[in-house]
């Protein structure tokens, strides 16, 4: 894989699934250059959500962050793309939407910590996008393809 190639996932949570904000959401991917290589419209079961958010099985809001996860359809997608990761998180802002500046996702559209609208790999962790992709999609739902519009957002392609 080319330094282009690193994977990421992301997801819409149900709150902004049900505010409409899957278009807008991606669009801000799409404007910087990130590739969608896969993308699902999904309901989370609560096995799932535990995987997903095993980290934080001891925490005082898991419980409530589990019901609220499977509480309605997600968006889930693979964006691939130089630093995806981090670049991705950038965008995403600080977990509280209160504490995310105005340009990122929450800080533009959320308000509440439990309803942060948006989930991405940490980059913090390690192997935790991969860990991601792995969990909600096969190899198989991964699409293959060359992005024309690569040519032009790096130098080097
Ligand atoms: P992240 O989504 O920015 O990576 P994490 O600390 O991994 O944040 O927490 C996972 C999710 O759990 C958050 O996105 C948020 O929805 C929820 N969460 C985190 N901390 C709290 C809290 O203190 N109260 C309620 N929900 C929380
Ligand atoms: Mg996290």
């Amino acid at each position: 894989m080319s330094d282009h190639d690193e994977r990421t996932f992301v997801m819409v949570k149900p709150d902004g699934v049900q505010r409409g904000l899957i278009g807008e959401i991606v669009s801000r991917f799409e404007d910087r250059g990130l590739k969608l290589v896969a993308g699902k419209f999904m309901r989370i079961d609560e096995e799932l959500a535990h995987d997903h958010y095993g980290e934080h099985a001891d925490k005082p809001f898991f419980e409530g962050l589990v019901e609220f996860i499977t509480s309605g359809p997600v968006f889930a997608m693979v964006l691939e793309g130089a630093d995806a990761t981090r670049q991705v998180r950038a965008m995403v802002g600080e977990t509280d939407p209160a504490e995310s500046a105005p340009g990122t996702i929450r800080g533009d559209y959320g308000l509440d910590l439990g309803h942060n609208v948006i989930h991405a790999s940490d980059h913090e962790d390690e192997g935790a996008n991969e860990r991601e992709i792995d969990l909600f999609f096969d190899e198989d739902e991964i699409v293959d393809y060359e992005l024309d519009a690569a040519a032009w957002v790096y130098e080097d392609e």
